[in-house]
């Protein structure tokens, strides 16, 4: 018998921890997946979604797809019949060969998203679509473009944001519509409970976080903005701005001082429906500093999040609380970027070629554009499940239904998407394959190491396109670069000193010991150099000047507004489909507030059903003050053929941000019935 083996390895998923991952195997297959004691994220610990379904369907050969398949049943039948990779080769290869010449590449529609972040499964395909010249669903309007295109406006960056161990020198760490219970759960266990700082926690949701933090403002969604105009108030009335700053580092602010006069603590609580008793306590807190502020990813997906994500940025800039230990903002780390930036390595980048020239689509826009049989003649999905993660679930169907739309489906899951594939190609799981992986909030990089082989005849996304490439007859030698040699030479752009095997004895590696101090300088790429609070360019992009103290109108005619987060059970849709997160996840419910209840007549635990424009949805009611009145909760990203068809994104109003076309889900209003 052999005895057993431990490896080390990264989780990565689309998750800020980027937690530390031990496989042990035993005679040669894997046998239990842990948390990895020494990493200083993990600490031995999965989160326990992954405890589950990293032992649970990632392990199942009853769950993977092994082999490629050819629908052989109407669309969305499930009936496939498995072929081999030469065969699924040549007709993808043959069938988009056509398109590009009957018709015109961009017919070709891609989209690809988060399913794994490691840096090579992640963007090298990219290569290959650029190549191609198929139009690419952006990827960030999905997510988190308003917030990107906001923050770049202002700081001219939005991922590089502060180094998390500053906060041993924090006073105050403010959550911004972010919700770390669930979507950072080690964030929340250690970082958050290790800080002698107050944690104050602005969110319409009285979520685990919010529940344990010194200061819970339970602000109205999408009102945030007028809520960032009050503390700027507070901090001018009490001599709390730091006008040297301001002085050497800040453009515009005289251009929104009177707009900051106007924003009374009594009108600021008008407008948010907060007391005006605790706006002024957080403003006080946050203003003294040093402060963090980590502006959350659900903040942004609201109608106008990109104003709010202006907004919000006035605070570090007005009271000095960025580029000093214990500051700064932050919403996402680019971690490679971060670290390389630190020494004076080779260009570091990862390895996609982005195609400036490449046409592009919102995924706001793809539920109708599938409906368009001129438009698109082939829909290519990888690395992304937008069947349930997706606006409009039910015209993304009727358009994935399409019997003329030449459909494959990369992933290594029986998906929804996949249900509706022409050709399944079944990629290898992060267990399956070397690569590099890095949270988007600790600075750290770890090594993705293969443990096993790919199951059934399972591919990485990196040597599936290789293989397409080839198939297709592509001479590019970009499109066929080994990953050992894309390893190395990103490892080398890092300038950590390491060889991949030296990674992977370690399992992962930090750029320095000490906190990396961000923006110390007070210079920002703006074209000003300085923080631009009035943004000449937001103004020519046809966006107001400076950011508007606004608050969104209450819904009317007793609609309510409806906020689909991350669930604590999965991770987007991945994990859906595992019997043990089903049973712990229950049915899907929506939580409403007693006021609320009460004035319709609804129990806790009844049926009821929420409708709007786009369809009707049947959920379990639990009544609770989590949330605020005229606000409902229910977690996003249930499998839609688990739950009789659909999920919330059903009732998900594709409708644009103000900035970068990006998806305001929460921003969604239904109404609510007993069915
Ligand atoms: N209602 C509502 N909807 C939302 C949101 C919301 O807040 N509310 N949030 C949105 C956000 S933030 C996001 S990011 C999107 C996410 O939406 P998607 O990008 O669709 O994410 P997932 O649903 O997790 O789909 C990822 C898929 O990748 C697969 N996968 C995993 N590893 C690999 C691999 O190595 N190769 C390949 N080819 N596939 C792999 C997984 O099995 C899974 O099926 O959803 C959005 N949808
Ligand atoms: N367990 C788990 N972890 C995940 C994911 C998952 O699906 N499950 N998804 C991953 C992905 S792709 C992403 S993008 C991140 C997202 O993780 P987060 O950045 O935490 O974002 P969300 O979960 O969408 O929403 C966070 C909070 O924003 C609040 N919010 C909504 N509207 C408003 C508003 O108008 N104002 C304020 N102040 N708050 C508001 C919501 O109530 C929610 O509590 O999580 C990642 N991690
Ligand atoms: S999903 Fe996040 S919390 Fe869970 S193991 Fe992966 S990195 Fe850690
Ligand atoms: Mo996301």
């Amino acid at each position: 018998m052999c005895p057993s083996q431990t490896l080390k390895t990264t989780c990565p998923r689309d998750c800020y921890d980027g937690c530390g991952i031990e496989v042990v195997r035993s005679e040669g297959k894997i046998s239990r997946v842990l948390g990895d004691p020494g990493h200083p994220i993990s600490r031995g610990a999965l989160c326990s979604k992954c405890a589950i379904a990293y032992n649970g369907v990632w392990l199942d050969s009853d769950a993977r797809l092994l082999h490629p398949m050819r629908r052989s049943g109407p669309k969305g039948s499930r009936r496939f019949e498995r072929i081999s990779w030469e065969e699924a080769l040549a007709e993808v290869a043959d069938k988009l060969t056509r398109i590009a010449s009957e018709k015109s590449a961009e017919a070709i529609l891609h989209t690809h998203y988060t399913g794994t972040c490691s840096w090579i499964a992640n963007s090298f395909p990219n290569r290959f679509f650029s190549r191609l010249g198929a139009t690419e669903a952006t990827p960030d309007t999905i997510c988190n473009n308003a917030g990107h295109l906001a923050l770049e406006y202002v700081f001219g960056s939005s991922d590089q944001g502060f180094d998390p161990r500053t906060a041993k020198d924090a006073q105050c760490i403010v959550l911004w519509g972010a919700n770390p219970s669930h979507s950072a759960p080690h964030a929340h266990k250690h970082w958050l409970k290790e800080t002698s700082g107050q944690v104050v926690v602005i969110d319409p949701v009285r979520h685990e976080t919010a529940a344990e933090a010194d200061l819970h403002l339970q602000v109205l969604p999408g009102s945030d903005a007028a809520l960032a105009f009050g503390f700027m108030h507070i901090a001018r009335r009490e001599n709390l701005l730091d006008h040297d700053y301001i002085l050497r580092s800040v453009l515009g602010y005289e251009e929104v001082e009177a707009d900051i006069q106007a924003a009374t603590p009594e009108w600021t609580s008008e407008k948010t429906g907060l007391d005006a008793g605790l706006i002024e306590e957080a403003a006080r807190v946050y203003a003294r500093g040093p402060s963090l502020l980590w502006l959350g990813q659900g903040l942004q997906r609201q109608p106008s999040g990109g104003n709010i994500f202006r907004a919000c940025a006035m605070l570090p800039a007005l009271t000095g609380n960025i580029g000093k230990a214990g500051s700064g903002f932050y919403y996402l780390n680019d971690g490679g970027e971060i670290i390389a930036s630190q020494g004076s390595p080779p260009e570091w980048s990862e390895p996609e070629e982005a195609s400036a020239q490449a046409p592009s689509i919102s995924q706001m826009d793809v539920p109708d554009a599938l409906n368009e049989p001129d438009r698109f003649k082939a829909y290519m999905v990888w690395n992304c499940n937008p069947a349930a993660s997706n606006p409009a679930q039910a015209r993304m169907l009727t358009g994935l239904a399409r019997e003329d739309l030449f459909t494959v489906v990369i992933d290594c899951f029986q998906t929804d998407t996949a249900n509706y594939a022409d050709i399944v190609l079944p990629a290898a799981s992060f267990l399956e394959f070397d690569d590099l992986a890095g949270s988007y909030f600790h600075l750290i990089v770890g090594a993705q190491v293969k443990c096993a082989e790919p199951m059934g005849e399972s591919l990485p996304n990196q040597e599936i396109f290789r293989r397409l490439a080839r198939a297709m007859g592509f001479e590019e030698s970009s499109l066929y670069h080994e990953d050992a040699a894309m390893l190395e030479s990103m490892l080398e752009g890092l300038g950590l000193g390491l060889s991949f095997d030296e990674l992977k004895e370690k399992g992962w590696a930090r750029g320095s010991d000490e906190p990396l101090l961000l923006w110390s300088e007070g210079r920002f790429p703006t074209p000003s150099g300085k923080i631009e609070i009035a943004s000449a360019r937001a103004e020519a992009d046809g966006h107001p000047r400076t950011p508007q103290p606004t608050a969104d109108p209450r819904p009317q005619n007793g609609r309510f507004r409806l906020l689909s987060p991350a669930s604590k059970w999965l991770m987007n849709s991945s994990y859906g489909n595992d019997a043990h997160v089903q049973k712990l996840m229950g049915a899907p419910t929506v939580a409403i507030h007693p006021r609320d209840a009460r004035r319709l007549g609804i129990q806790d635990g009844e049926e009821v059903a929420l409708s709007n424009e786009a369809g009707r949805l049947s959920l379990t009611a639990i009544v609770s003050d989590i949330v605020p009145p005229s606000s409902l909760l229910s977690y996003k990203s249930r499998w839609p053929g688990a739950e009789g068809g659909s999920n919330i994104n059903l009732l998900h109003m594709p409708r644009k941000t103000d900035m970068g076309e990006s998806t305001s889900v929460h921003g969604v209003e239904v109404t609510l019935s007993r069915p």
